[in-house]
Protein backbone atom coordinates (compact mmCIF):
# COMPACT_ATOMS: atom_id res chain seq x y z
CA UNK A 1 0.00 0.00 0.00
CA UNK A 2 1.22 3.42 -0.89
CA UNK A 3 1.75 5.85 2.45
CA UNK A 4 -0.44 8.23 0.70
CA UNK A 5 -3.44 5.18 0.61
CA UNK A 6 -2.90 4.70 3.96
CA UNK A 7 -6.23 4.75 6.36
CA UNK A 8 -4.10 7.11 9.51
CA UNK A 9 -2.44 9.45 7.06
CA UNK A 10 -5.57 9.92 5.43
CA UNK A 11 -7.47 10.61 8.73
CA UNK A 12 -4.71 12.46 9.88
CA UNK A 13 -4.45 14.58 6.71
CA UNK A 14 -7.58 15.28 6.51
CA UNK A 15 -8.78 16.48 10.00
CA UNK A 16 -8.57 20.29 10.79
CA UNK A 17 -5.01 21.39 10.64
CA UNK A 18 -3.53 22.42 14.27
CA UNK A 19 -3.11 25.49 15.32
CA UNK A 20 0.96 26.32 15.88
CA UNK A 21 1.87 25.77 19.73
CA UNK A 22 3.77 28.32 21.49
CA UNK A 23 5.53 30.55 22.90
CA UNK A 24 3.98 29.01 25.92
CA UNK A 25 2.42 31.08 29.13
CA UNK A 26 5.03 30.99 31.60
CA UNK A 27 2.83 31.78 34.68
CA UNK A 28 0.27 28.72 33.21
CA UNK A 29 3.20 26.52 32.60
CA UNK A 30 4.31 27.09 36.58
CA UNK A 31 0.72 26.63 38.07
CA UNK A 32 0.48 23.46 35.98
CA UNK A 33 3.14 21.95 37.67
CA UNK A 34 1.89 23.10 41.22
CA UNK A 35 -1.74 21.44 40.40
CA UNK A 36 -0.16 18.16 39.56
CA UNK A 37 2.01 18.49 43.11
CA UNK A 38 5.00 20.23 42.70
CA UNK A 39 6.01 22.00 45.81
CA UNK A 40 7.55 24.71 43.40
CA UNK A 41 8.50 25.34 39.82
CA UNK A 42 10.48 27.60 37.67
CA UNK A 43 11.61 27.93 34.15
CA UNK A 44 14.90 28.17 32.42
CA UNK A 45 15.52 28.80 28.14
CA UNK A 46 17.78 25.75 27.26
CA UNK A 47 20.51 28.67 25.80
CA UNK A 48 21.07 29.99 29.29
CA UNK A 49 24.96 30.02 29.07
CA UNK A 50 25.10 29.11 32.49
CA UNK A 51 23.90 25.40 31.23
CA UNK A 52 25.96 25.51 28.63
CA UNK A 53 27.69 22.98 29.42
CA UNK A 54 25.15 20.77 30.18
CA UNK A 55 22.80 21.38 26.89
CA UNK A 56 24.57 18.05 25.15
CA UNK A 57 23.17 16.10 28.20
CA UNK A 58 20.47 17.55 28.07
CA UNK A 59 19.68 16.95 24.53
CA UNK A 60 20.90 13.26 24.23
CA UNK A 61 17.23 12.72 26.44
CA UNK A 62 15.20 15.09 24.50
CA UNK A 63 16.61 16.78 21.04
CA UNK A 64 13.47 19.15 20.64
CA UNK A 65 14.30 20.56 24.49
CA UNK A 66 13.61 24.60 23.90
CA UNK A 67 12.43 25.33 28.00
CA UNK A 68 13.58 23.75 31.10
CA UNK A 69 10.43 23.15 33.77
CA UNK A 70 12.69 22.74 36.80
CA UNK A 71 10.61 21.69 40.07
CA UNK A 72 10.86 20.52 43.85
CA UNK A 73 8.90 17.77 45.54
CA UNK A 74 8.92 18.32 49.39
CA UNK A 75 10.41 16.22 52.06
CA UNK A 76 8.60 16.28 55.28
CA UNK A 77 11.72 17.09 58.08
CA UNK A 78 10.97 15.11 61.09
CA UNK A 79 11.55 11.48 59.72
CA UNK A 80 14.44 12.85 57.31
CA UNK A 81 15.86 14.07 61.01
CA UNK A 82 15.26 10.91 62.21
CA UNK A 83 18.22 8.38 64.14
CA UNK A 84 16.77 5.78 62.38
CA UNK A 85 17.50 6.15 58.61
CA UNK A 86 14.90 3.44 57.25
CA UNK A 87 12.22 6.30 58.61
CA UNK A 88 14.72 8.58 56.95
CA UNK A 89 15.12 6.53 53.52
CA UNK A 90 11.67 6.18 53.37
CA UNK A 91 10.61 9.87 52.89
CA UNK A 92 13.88 10.18 50.65
CA UNK A 93 11.91 7.20 48.23
CA UNK A 94 8.38 8.78 48.55
CA UNK A 95 9.24 11.65 47.76
CA UNK A 96 11.42 10.42 45.12
CA UNK A 97 8.65 8.45 43.67
CA UNK A 98 6.16 11.26 43.85
CA UNK A 99 7.84 14.37 42.21
CA UNK A 100 8.57 11.44 39.48
CA UNK A 101 4.41 11.01 39.22
CA UNK A 102 4.91 14.65 39.19
CA UNK A 103 6.98 14.92 36.21
CA UNK A 104 5.06 12.53 34.27
CA UNK A 105 1.35 13.82 34.67
CA UNK A 106 2.55 17.17 33.74
CA UNK A 107 3.99 15.52 30.06
CA UNK A 108 0.76 13.22 30.12
CA UNK A 109 -1.18 16.84 30.09
CA UNK A 110 1.29 18.73 27.78
CA UNK A 111 1.40 15.58 25.46
CA UNK A 112 -2.76 15.53 25.35
CA UNK A 113 -1.97 19.64 24.57
CA UNK A 114 0.53 18.71 21.48
CA UNK A 115 3.12 20.16 23.41
CA UNK A 116 6.13 17.78 23.17
CA UNK A 117 7.56 17.13 26.39
CA UNK A 118 10.01 14.13 28.21
CA UNK A 119 10.72 14.15 31.89
CA UNK A 120 14.00 13.54 33.00
CA UNK A 121 14.45 10.62 35.87
CA UNK A 122 14.40 12.20 39.72
CA UNK A 123 15.78 9.42 41.14
CA UNK A 124 19.03 7.67 41.48
CA UNK A 125 19.82 8.10 37.66
CA UNK A 126 19.95 4.33 36.16
CA UNK A 127 22.61 4.87 33.54
CA UNK A 128 25.13 3.18 35.39
CA UNK A 129 26.95 1.82 32.90
CA UNK A 130 28.18 5.10 31.06
CA UNK A 131 31.83 5.98 31.04
CA UNK A 132 31.91 9.46 32.07
CA UNK A 133 28.62 10.22 34.58
CA UNK A 134 25.51 7.97 35.64
CA UNK A 135 23.27 10.95 34.90
CA UNK A 136 22.01 13.25 31.93
CA UNK A 137 19.98 15.75 33.34
CA UNK A 138 21.62 17.29 36.25
CA UNK A 139 19.19 19.04 38.07
CA UNK A 140 21.08 21.22 40.92
CA UNK A 141 21.91 23.67 38.03
CA UNK A 142 18.49 23.55 36.43
CA UNK A 143 17.28 24.34 39.88
CA UNK A 144 19.58 27.27 40.81
CA UNK A 145 19.18 29.23 37.06
CA UNK A 146 15.45 28.84 37.55
CA UNK A 147 15.44 30.72 41.16
CA UNK A 148 14.19 27.00 43.19
CA UNK A 149 17.55 28.06 45.60
CA UNK A 150 21.12 27.89 45.60
CA UNK A 151 23.65 25.44 46.37
CA UNK A 152 24.72 25.57 50.64
CA UNK A 153 27.73 24.55 52.26
CA UNK A 154 26.43 20.54 51.92
CA UNK A 155 26.10 21.62 47.87
CA UNK A 156 22.59 20.64 47.73
CA UNK A 157 20.28 23.13 46.44
CA UNK A 158 18.26 25.07 49.23
CA UNK A 159 14.61 26.29 48.90
CA UNK A 160 14.09 30.00 50.18
CA UNK A 161 11.05 28.45 52.27
CA UNK A 162 11.41 24.49 52.13
CA UNK A 163 15.30 24.77 53.16
CA UNK A 164 17.33 21.59 52.10
CA UNK A 165 14.36 19.23 52.57
CA UNK A 166 13.27 19.33 48.64
CA UNK A 167 14.33 16.32 46.01
CA UNK A 168 14.25 17.84 42.56
CA UNK A 169 13.28 16.79 38.88
CA UNK A 170 13.01 19.13 35.67
CA UNK A 171 10.78 18.39 32.65
CA UNK A 172 12.21 19.56 28.73
CA UNK A 173 9.42 20.98 26.96
CA UNK A 174 10.24 21.17 22.86
CA UNK A 175 8.40 24.69 22.62
CA UNK A 176 9.31 28.04 23.92
CA UNK A 177 8.31 30.20 27.17
CA UNK A 178 7.06 33.58 26.67
CA UNK A 179 9.10 34.03 30.30
CA UNK A 180 12.04 32.54 32.34
CA UNK A 181 13.50 32.84 35.72
CA UNK A 182 15.98 34.00 37.15
CA UNK A 183 18.53 33.07 40.03
CA UNK A 184 17.83 33.84 43.67
CA UNK A 185 19.40 37.60 44.77
CA UNK A 186 21.14 35.52 47.97
CA UNK A 187 21.32 32.51 49.02
CA UNK A 188 19.48 30.91 51.63
CA UNK A 189 22.41 29.17 53.12
CA UNK A 190 23.29 30.95 56.80
CA UNK A 191 27.39 29.18 56.83
CA UNK A 192 26.24 27.54 60.14
CA UNK A 193 28.22 24.68 59.18
CA UNK A 194 26.25 22.07 60.82
CA UNK A 195 26.12 19.85 57.76
CA UNK A 196 30.22 19.80 58.11
CA UNK A 197 29.94 18.87 61.53
CA UNK A 198 27.03 16.21 61.52
CA UNK A 199 29.02 14.10 57.99
CA UNK A 200 30.44 11.14 60.02
CA UNK A 201 32.82 10.49 57.56
CA UNK A 202 33.86 14.72 57.20
CA UNK A 203 32.85 14.43 53.35
CA UNK A 204 31.52 18.04 53.71
CA UNK A 205 34.58 20.70 54.45
CA UNK A 206 34.04 23.94 55.78
CA UNK A 207 35.12 25.93 52.50
CA UNK A 208 32.28 23.94 50.72
CA UNK A 209 34.29 21.27 49.28
CA UNK A 210 33.25 18.01 48.58
CA UNK A 211 35.09 14.55 49.24
CA UNK A 212 32.78 12.29 46.98
CA UNK A 213 34.47 9.54 47.49
CA UNK A 214 34.15 9.52 50.94
CA UNK A 215 30.62 10.27 50.84
CA UNK A 216 30.06 7.48 48.44
CA UNK A 217 31.86 5.19 49.91
CA UNK A 218 30.01 5.57 53.23
CA UNK A 219 26.41 6.82 52.19
CA UNK A 220 26.06 5.02 49.28
CA UNK A 221 27.37 1.06 50.95
CA UNK A 222 24.40 -0.39 49.88
CA UNK A 223 24.11 1.54 46.19
CA UNK A 224 25.41 1.25 42.74
CA UNK A 225 28.94 0.14 42.15
CA UNK A 226 29.48 -0.81 45.87
CA UNK A 227 26.96 -4.00 45.41
CA UNK A 228 30.17 -5.08 43.47
CA UNK A 229 32.15 -5.19 46.52
CA UNK A 230 29.61 -7.42 48.00
CA UNK A 231 30.06 -9.95 44.75
CA UNK A 232 33.31 -9.96 44.96
CA UNK A 233 33.46 -10.99 48.67
CA UNK A 234 31.34 -14.02 47.50
CA UNK A 235 33.46 -15.11 44.56
CA UNK A 236 36.18 -14.76 46.53
CA UNK A 237 35.72 -15.76 50.08
CA UNK A 238 37.26 -19.23 50.52
CA UNK A 239 34.78 -20.04 53.45
CA UNK A 240 31.69 -18.58 55.20
CA UNK A 241 34.17 -16.90 57.75
CA UNK A 242 36.62 -14.85 55.53
CA UNK A 243 32.95 -14.06 53.67
CA UNK A 244 32.13 -12.37 57.19
CA UNK A 245 34.98 -10.66 57.83
CA UNK A 246 33.70 -8.68 55.08
CA UNK A 247 30.13 -9.02 55.29
CA UNK A 248 28.76 -9.78 58.58
CA UNK A 249 25.47 -11.15 58.68
CA UNK A 250 23.56 -8.04 59.20
CA UNK A 251 24.85 -6.57 56.64
CA UNK A 252 23.84 -9.18 54.08
CA UNK A 253 20.85 -8.56 55.57
CA UNK A 254 20.65 -5.31 55.30
CA UNK A 255 21.80 -5.57 51.59
CA UNK A 256 18.91 -7.78 50.62
CA UNK A 257 16.64 -4.74 52.61
CA UNK A 258 18.14 -2.42 50.22
CA UNK A 259 17.85 -4.73 46.81
CA UNK A 260 14.56 -6.28 47.81
CA UNK A 261 13.05 -2.73 49.16
CA UNK A 262 14.41 0.52 48.21
CA UNK A 263 19.07 1.07 48.97
CA UNK A 264 18.90 2.62 52.01
CA UNK A 265 21.19 5.55 52.51
CA UNK A 266 23.47 5.07 55.35
CA UNK A 267 23.68 9.02 56.63
CA UNK A 268 22.28 12.00 54.62
CA UNK A 269 22.63 13.48 57.89
CA UNK A 270 24.00 16.81 55.77
CA UNK A 271 20.17 17.86 54.88
CA UNK A 272 18.82 16.38 57.71
CA UNK A 273 20.47 19.15 59.99
CA UNK A 274 20.30 22.15 57.77
CA UNK A 275 17.94 24.74 59.66
CA UNK A 276 17.93 27.12 56.51
CA UNK A 277 14.88 28.15 54.57
CA UNK A 278 11.52 29.89 56.55
CA UNK A 279 9.91 26.99 57.05
CA UNK A 280 12.75 25.68 58.96
CA UNK A 281 14.48 27.89 60.71
CA UNK A 282 12.73 28.72 63.82
CA UNK A 283 14.01 26.38 66.13
CA UNK A 284 17.55 27.18 65.41
CA UNK A 285 16.68 30.95 65.83
CA UNK A 286 14.74 30.20 68.74
CA UNK A 287 17.63 28.34 70.95
CA UNK A 288 20.90 27.17 68.97
CA UNK A 289 22.48 24.98 71.45
CA UNK A 290 18.82 23.24 72.32
CA UNK A 291 18.33 23.07 68.43
CA UNK A 292 22.02 21.57 68.39
CA UNK A 293 21.21 19.20 71.11
CA UNK A 294 17.80 17.61 69.87
CA UNK A 295 18.93 17.83 65.73
CA UNK A 296 22.53 17.09 65.59
CA UNK A 297 23.69 15.26 68.59
CA UNK A 298 21.70 12.17 68.51
CA UNK A 299 22.98 11.46 64.48
CA UNK A 300 26.32 12.30 66.21
CA UNK A 301 25.98 10.01 69.41
CA UNK A 302 24.71 6.98 67.61
CA UNK A 303 26.36 4.00 67.25
CA UNK A 304 26.61 2.79 63.87
CA UNK A 305 29.37 1.28 61.63
CA UNK A 306 31.21 3.57 59.33
CA UNK A 307 32.71 2.73 55.90
CA UNK A 308 35.87 3.99 54.69
CA UNK A 309 38.95 3.29 52.05
CA UNK A 310 42.15 2.01 53.73
CA UNK A 311 43.95 5.44 54.04
CA UNK A 312 41.96 7.19 53.33
CA UNK A 313 41.00 10.94 54.87
CA UNK A 314 37.64 9.99 56.09
CA UNK A 315 39.12 6.99 58.19
CA UNK A 316 41.34 9.29 60.01
CA UNK A 317 38.56 11.48 60.39
CA UNK A 318 36.01 8.82 61.78
CA UNK A 319 38.68 7.15 64.07
CA UNK A 320 38.79 10.50 65.92
CA UNK A 321 36.15 12.29 65.65
CA UNK A 322 33.67 9.29 66.32
CA UNK A 323 35.66 7.02 68.83
CA UNK A 324 32.39 5.51 69.67
CA UNK A 325 31.35 4.34 66.05
CA UNK A 326 32.33 1.45 64.66
CA UNK A 327 34.93 2.52 61.38
CA UNK A 328 34.69 -0.62 58.61
CA UNK A 329 37.95 -0.45 55.90
CA UNK A 330 36.11 -1.46 52.66
CA UNK A 331 37.69 -1.94 49.20
CA UNK A 332 37.15 0.93 46.37
CA UNK A 333 33.99 -0.71 44.56
CA UNK A 334 34.88 0.01 41.10
CA UNK A 335 37.58 -0.24 38.22
CA UNK A 336 38.67 1.64 35.73
CA UNK A 337 38.26 1.07 32.37
CA UNK A 338 40.57 3.67 30.47
CA UNK A 339 43.10 6.27 30.96
CA UNK A 340 40.78 8.92 30.41
CA UNK A 341 38.57 7.29 33.18
CA UNK A 342 41.64 7.12 35.47
CA UNK A 343 42.10 11.38 34.27
CA UNK A 344 38.55 11.67 35.20
CA UNK A 345 38.32 9.84 38.06
CA UNK A 346 41.20 11.66 39.89
CA UNK A 347 39.29 14.83 41.01
CA UNK A 348 36.43 12.50 42.92
CA UNK A 349 38.90 10.09 44.71
CA UNK A 350 41.56 12.98 45.64
CA UNK A 351 42.05 13.44 49.44
CA UNK A 352 43.34 16.65 50.48
CA UNK A 353 44.24 15.75 54.14
CA UNK A 354 46.85 13.42 52.47
CA UNK A 355 48.21 16.57 50.38
CA UNK A 356 49.03 18.63 52.89
CA UNK A 357 52.57 20.51 52.43
CA UNK A 358 52.86 18.49 48.72
CA UNK A 359 53.64 21.14 46.08
CA UNK A 360 54.71 18.74 43.13
CA UNK A 361 53.98 18.67 39.30
CA UNK A 362 53.88 15.00 37.68
CA UNK A 363 53.93 14.89 33.85
CA UNK A 364 52.40 11.57 32.72
CA UNK A 365 53.08 9.78 29.23
CA UNK A 366 50.54 7.18 28.80
CA UNK A 367 51.85 4.65 25.68
CA UNK A 368 49.88 1.46 24.22
CA UNK A 369 46.47 0.97 23.69
CA UNK A 370 45.83 4.71 24.67
CA UNK A 371 48.55 7.33 24.32
CA UNK A 372 47.60 10.37 26.19
CA UNK A 373 49.86 13.24 27.83
CA UNK A 374 48.75 14.68 31.24
CA UNK A 375 50.26 17.06 33.70
CA UNK A 376 48.53 16.70 37.46
CA UNK A 377 49.89 19.01 39.96
CA UNK A 378 48.85 18.73 43.58
CA UNK A 379 49.60 22.13 45.02
CA UNK A 380 48.32 24.06 48.25
CA UNK A 381 45.82 21.14 49.04
CA UNK A 382 44.34 21.09 45.14
CA UNK A 383 44.72 19.31 42.31
CA UNK A 384 44.66 20.07 38.81
CA UNK A 385 44.41 17.89 36.09
CA UNK A 386 45.42 19.37 32.49
CA UNK A 387 45.89 17.39 28.92
CA UNK A 388 49.48 17.50 27.95
CA UNK A 389 52.62 18.48 29.40
CA UNK A 390 52.52 21.64 31.12
CA UNK A 391 55.25 23.56 32.79
CA UNK A 392 58.64 21.90 34.91
CA UNK A 393 57.75 18.80 36.02
CA UNK A 394 58.90 17.27 39.47
CA UNK A 395 58.36 13.80 38.27
CA UNK A 396 57.94 12.14 35.02
CA UNK A 397 56.15 8.93 35.28
CA UNK A 398 55.64 7.10 31.13
CA UNK A 399 53.23 3.69 31.57
CA UNK A 400 52.35 1.10 29.51
CA UNK A 401 48.28 2.31 29.69
CA UNK A 402 47.16 -1.60 29.70
CA UNK A 403 49.54 -2.00 32.65
CA UNK A 404 48.51 1.28 34.49
CA UNK A 405 44.92 0.01 34.56
CA UNK A 406 45.92 -3.50 35.15
CA UNK A 407 47.92 -2.01 38.49
CA UNK A 408 44.95 0.18 39.55
CA UNK A 409 42.27 -2.47 39.42
CA UNK A 410 44.74 -4.75 41.68
CA UNK A 411 45.30 -7.14 38.85
CA UNK A 412 49.18 -6.61 38.36
CA UNK A 413 51.81 -5.82 40.78
CA UNK A 414 53.41 -1.59 41.01
CA UNK A 415 56.61 -3.84 41.74
CA UNK A 416 56.58 -5.92 38.66
CA UNK A 417 55.67 -2.92 36.50
CA UNK A 418 58.45 -1.61 37.73
CA UNK A 419 61.08 -3.86 37.24
CA UNK A 420 60.24 -4.56 33.90
CA UNK A 421 60.15 -1.07 32.88
CA UNK A 422 56.40 -1.05 32.04
CA UNK A 423 56.04 1.96 34.50
CA UNK A 424 59.31 4.32 34.16
CA UNK A 425 59.28 6.71 37.09
CA UNK A 426 62.14 9.42 36.57
CA UNK A 427 62.66 11.94 39.28
CA UNK A 428 61.57 11.00 43.31
CA UNK A 429 60.38 7.52 44.06
CA UNK A 430 58.95 9.11 47.37
CA UNK A 431 56.73 11.70 45.64
CA UNK A 432 55.77 8.74 43.20
CA UNK A 433 54.63 7.38 46.75
CA UNK A 434 52.99 10.69 47.89
CA UNK A 435 51.17 10.63 45.03
CA UNK A 436 49.28 7.51 45.51
CA UNK A 437 48.69 8.50 49.02
CA UNK A 438 46.22 11.34 47.33
CA UNK A 439 43.93 8.82 46.00
CA UNK A 440 43.51 5.62 48.46
CA UNK A 441 42.15 1.90 48.28
C1 LIG B 1 26.07 12.51 41.27
C2 LIG B 1 25.08 12.75 42.39
C3 LIG B 1 25.50 12.51 43.67
C4 LIG B 1 26.94 12.16 43.99
C5 LIG B 1 27.78 13.45 43.99
C6 LIG B 1 27.13 14.56 44.82
C7 LIG B 1 27.25 15.94 44.27
N1 LIG B 1 27.50 16.89 45.17
O1 LIG B 1 27.10 16.19 43.10
C8 LIG B 1 26.76 11.44 45.37
C9 LIG B 1 26.59 9.97 45.06
C10 LIG B 1 27.89 11.60 46.36
C11 LIG B 1 25.45 12.08 45.86
C12 LIG B 1 25.08 12.18 47.17
C13 LIG B 1 23.89 12.76 47.61
N2 LIG B 1 22.88 13.18 46.84
CO1 LIG B 1 22.98 13.22 44.94
N3 LIG B 1 22.91 13.34 43.10
C14 LIG B 1 23.77 13.21 42.14
C15 LIG B 1 23.17 13.54 40.77
C16 LIG B 1 22.94 12.25 39.99
C17 LIG B 1 23.99 14.51 39.91
C18 LIG B 1 24.64 15.64 40.73
C19 LIG B 1 25.14 16.78 39.87
O2 LIG B 1 24.46 17.30 39.04
N4 LIG B 1 26.33 17.23 40.07
C20 LIG B 1 26.87 18.30 39.26
C21 LIG B 1 27.30 19.51 40.10
C22 LIG B 1 26.36 20.68 40.01
O3 LIG B 1 27.42 19.13 41.43
P1 LIG B 1 28.68 19.54 42.25
O4 LIG B 1 28.33 19.29 43.67
O5 LIG B 1 29.12 20.88 41.90
O6 LIG B 1 29.85 18.58 41.72
C23 LIG B 1 30.03 17.25 42.08
C24 LIG B 1 29.56 16.29 41.03
O7 LIG B 1 29.71 16.87 39.77
C25 LIG B 1 30.49 15.10 41.27
N5 LIG B 1 30.96 14.49 40.02
C26 LIG B 1 31.69 15.05 39.06
N6 LIG B 1 31.95 14.14 38.11
C27 LIG B 1 31.37 12.99 38.49
C28 LIG B 1 31.35 11.75 37.89
C29 LIG B 1 30.67 10.71 38.52
C30 LIG B 1 30.65 9.37 37.88
C31 LIG B 1 30.00 10.94 39.75
C32 LIG B 1 29.22 9.85 40.41
C33 LIG B 1 30.05 12.20 40.36
C34 LIG B 1 30.73 13.21 39.71
O8 LIG B 1 31.62 15.55 41.99
C35 LIG B 1 31.50 16.95 42.19
C36 LIG B 1 32.08 17.28 43.53
O9 LIG B 1 31.38 16.68 44.53
C37 LIG B 1 21.81 14.24 41.18
C38 LIG B 1 20.59 13.83 40.32
C39 LIG B 1 20.59 14.53 39.01
N7 LIG B 1 20.27 13.83 37.97
O10 LIG B 1 20.84 15.72 38.96
C40 LIG B 1 21.59 13.82 42.63
C41 LIG B 1 21.19 14.91 43.65
C42 LIG B 1 22.13 16.07 43.50
N8 LIG B 1 21.43 14.26 44.92
C43 LIG B 1 20.58 14.57 45.80
C44 LIG B 1 20.64 14.10 47.13
C45 LIG B 1 19.41 14.33 47.99
C46 LIG B 1 21.79 13.48 47.60
C47 LIG B 1 22.03 12.99 49.02
C48 LIG B 1 21.48 13.83 50.16
C49 LIG B 1 21.46 11.56 49.06
C50 LIG B 1 21.15 10.99 50.40
N9 LIG B 1 19.89 10.79 50.68
O11 LIG B 1 22.07 10.73 51.14
C51 LIG B 1 23.58 12.96 49.07
C52 LIG B 1 24.14 14.32 49.50
C53 LIG B 1 25.62 14.45 49.27
C54 LIG B 1 26.07 15.89 49.08
N10 LIG B 1 26.33 16.57 50.20
O12 LIG B 1 26.16 16.37 47.95
C55 LIG B 1 19.51 15.50 45.28
C56 LIG B 1 19.76 16.92 45.82
C57 LIG B 1 18.47 17.68 46.09
C58 LIG B 1 18.81 19.08 46.46
N11 LIG B 1 18.09 19.60 47.42
O13 LIG B 1 19.69 19.68 45.90
C59 LIG B 1 19.68 15.35 43.74
C60 LIG B 1 19.42 16.60 42.91
C61 LIG B 1 18.71 14.23 43.31
C62 LIG B 1 17.28 14.71 43.13
N12 LIG B 1 16.63 14.26 42.07
O14 LIG B 1 16.74 15.46 43.90
N13 LIG B 1 24.74 12.53 44.83
S1 LIG C 1 23.64 23.15 57.50
FE1 LIG C 1 24.14 25.37 57.62
S2 LIG C 1 26.05 25.56 56.36
FE2 LIG C 1 25.17 23.54 55.88
S3 LIG C 1 23.94 23.94 54.06
FE3 LIG C 1 22.54 24.14 55.81
S4 LIG C 1 22.60 26.34 56.34
FE4 LIG C 1 24.34 25.97 54.96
Amino acid sequence: MRLDNHPTVQRVRNAPPRAKIGPLDAKWLKELAKKHGAGDAGLVEIDRPALAHEVDEIRKVFPQTRTLLSVCGRMNVEPVRSPIRSVANQEFHSVYDEINEVARAIVTELSAMGIPACNAVAAFPMEAQLPARTWNVAHKPIAVEAGLGKMGVHRSVIHPVFGSFILLDTILIGVEADAYDAPLDYNPCLECKLCVAACPVGALKPDGAFDFMSCFTHNYREFLGNFNDFVSATVESKDMKSFRDRFSEGETTSMWQSLSFKPGYKAAYCLAVCPAGEDVINPFLEDRPGYVKQVVKPLQDKEETLYVLPGSDAEGFAKSRYPHKDVKRVRRSYTTKSVAAFLRQLPLAFQRGKAKGMDVTYHWTFSGSEEVQATITISGGKLTVLPGHEGEPDVRIAADSNTWLRVLNREYSMINAIVLRKIRVKGSMDLFRAFGRCFPG
